[in-house]
């Protein structure tokens, strides 16, 4: 008998706080925890507002856009908002470990579906970094979402993601 079931899902695997060792970053209920890779203890624990917002099915590090020199989380919610979803963006809540929960309200960024977008929903089922396309040196990330197309088909819309403006 072994304790596998009881590990949640690990999403990704990267260096947070810049001492060469990666951390382990899994999702789970809501919940997104980030385990010390050199110490194998919880570094943060990030706890989206409401269960059914599928907080953490999305998670992605990002370079440095704020000049602290510690990479950002992003964090997706992408039922947040009556379906709506939303992404966090987090710049370094690493640096001062606690070992409380985190709300997602403590985000940096909170980012929505333009209001005028009215049939997109589940904003950040996926995400994905691209390159620089604002030129101010940082890469990109693509946001993924659903919508319908002219013919009522089901299709995906694509937002782009700045960073260092924290907007799409
Ligand atoms: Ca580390
Ligand atoms: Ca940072
Ligand atoms: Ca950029």
């Amino acid at each position: 008998m072994t304790n596998a079931q009881s590990i949640p899902p690990l999403v990704l695997n990267a260096n947070l706080n810049l001492d060469g060792v990666c951390e382990a970053i899994t999702a789970e209920a809501n919940q997104v925890t980030v385990m010390n890779g050199a110490t194998m203890s919880p570094l943060v624990r990030i706890r989206g507002d409401a269960l059914e917002d599928g907080f953490g099915s999305a998670v992605l590090v990002i370079p440095d856009s704020n000049g602290d020199g510690e990479p950002e989380l992003l964090i997706a919610a992408p039922s947040a908002f009556g379906g709506r979803g939303a992404i966090y963006l987090f710049r370094s809540p690493w640096m001062s470990p606690c070992s409380e929960f985190v709300s997602a309200a403590r985000a940096d960024a909170v980012v929505r579906v333009p209001d005028e977008d009215v049939a997109v929903t589940m904003f950040g089922v996926g995400l994905r970094e691209m390159f620089d396309i604002d030129g101010d040196a940082m890469s990109e990330v693509q946001v993924f979402a659903r919508t319908v197309n002219a013919q009522g088909e089901p299709s995906v819309r694509v937002y782009i993601f700045s960073p260092s403006r924290a907007e799409v």
